[in-house]
């Protein structure tokens, strides 16, 4: 079903890879398997279409587990990769007088995704260095994800608010891939302006769980999407930082606050943007179809103890938003430098 990565010498350099980023468990996964539902419940004229069999294959699978099986994905073992497209809307809006525009040709936005296992981004150490795995799979999977993130030009940084709070370890997950990144990046003249070129979108995951919702309430970071019929409370990307900064007072460790730090020195600030996002988002009754603050969960125990599932229908927030905005602006660059 899924392919391992490689890099593809047929298309030069690929401008518009995107990786995920985050520590075991963020809901990188998940986040990939509620794209199509994402864009499907969206009015806004996008669609994702698989660019080859596997890719499409997953999308398949994980969106009918997702949305009849009610269950979340298992926990990542390999790297895998996948290519999408994502199709634009050909539609224009009529204008002032009420005119109908031609159909414009869509835009494309073509992105190459690796998901890895989290467990790949923590302690990483030198590739050359010590091996953590006593057969050294470990070390070269590893080696093998910062060749995906050294291709990259696009990252989706995961960072889970309750992992955070229970472990505290977002930050461990984000440091030592960062500095293997920037020490190859700098190798390879790539550090122009001392920073990355990377641009990253970073994601406050599980926004639909209580304790996430409660302290964006509390912090006055909430709006109301006026063409969403259901009434979802959201967060702006204007306001997202400020939930990441708050959300980085509760971690176990107290080393979360360091991240926004790294950000700052390792990217440039026009090319990071925050997002609140929850790939299943909060449970809508059927009937009145209105979000309800007495009942909005949306993730319940399972069978077995361990077990959580899908209560309701997705309804997925911000997901699609960081890959439409990663593959915007790497256009830009690309179209900027002339690259094909
Ligand atoms: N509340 C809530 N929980 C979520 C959401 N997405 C994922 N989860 C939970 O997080 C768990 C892990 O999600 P995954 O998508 O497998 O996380 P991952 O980052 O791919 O994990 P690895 O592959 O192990 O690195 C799921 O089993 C769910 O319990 C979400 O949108 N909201
Ligand atoms: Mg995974």
């Amino acid at each position: 079903m899924t392919t391992r990565m490689q890099p593809d010498p047929s298309r030069g350099r690929p401008d518009h890879n995107i990786a995920m980023w985050g520590a075991p468990g963020s809901g990188k996964t998940t986040l990939l398997a509620a794209l199509f539902t994402a864009l499907t419940r969206s009015d806004d004229g996008w669609k994702i279409i698989g660019s080859d069999p596997a890719s499409s294959d997953y999308l398949i699978e994980r969106t009918n587990a997702l949305l009849r099986g009610k269950v979340f994905p298992e926990a990542s073992m390999a790297l895998e990769r996948y290519r999408w497209a994502l199709i634009g809307p050909t539609l224009q809006k009529p204008d002032f007088w009420g005119r109908k525009a031609k159909p414009r040709p869509p835009t494309r936005i073509d992105i190459n995704m690796i998901d890895a296992p989290g467990g790949l981004f923590g302690t990483a150490q030198h590739p050359a260095g010590g091996l953590s795995a006593p057969d050294g799979s470990g070390d070269s999977r590893r080696q093998e994800l910062l060749d995906n993130l050294e291709l990259s030009r696009g990252l989706v940084f995961l960072f889970d608010p309750i992992r955070e709070f229970t472990f505290g370890d977002a930050f461990d997950h984000m440091h030592a891939p960062l500095t293997r990144l920037a020490e190859r990046m700098l190798a390879a003249d790539e550090f122009a302006d001392g920073k990355l070129p990377h641009h990253i979108a970073v994601c406050v995951t599980k926004f639909d769980d209580p304790r996430v919702l409660e302290t964006a309430e509390k912090r006055g970071l909430l709006t109301v999407d006026v063409d969403d019929p259901y009434r979802l409370p959201r967060v702006t990307s204007e306001d997202a930082g400020e939930l990441f900064r708050e959300l980085c007072q509760v971690s176990a460790s107290g080393n979360a606050d360091l991240m926004l730090g790294a950000l700052g020195q390792f990217f440039h600030p026009d090319r990071i943007r925050f997002f609140a996002t929850s790939s299943i988002g909060f449970y809508v009754d059927r009937r009145t179809k209105r979000f309800d603050w007495d009942d909005f969960q949306n993730m319940v125990p399972g069978e077995a103890d361990e077990d959580l599932r899908i209560r309701g229908q997705l309804h997925p927030i911000n997901v699609v938003e960081p890959m439409l905005w990663l593959g915007q602006r790497l256009a830009a660059v690309r179209s900027a430098t002339g690259r094909s």
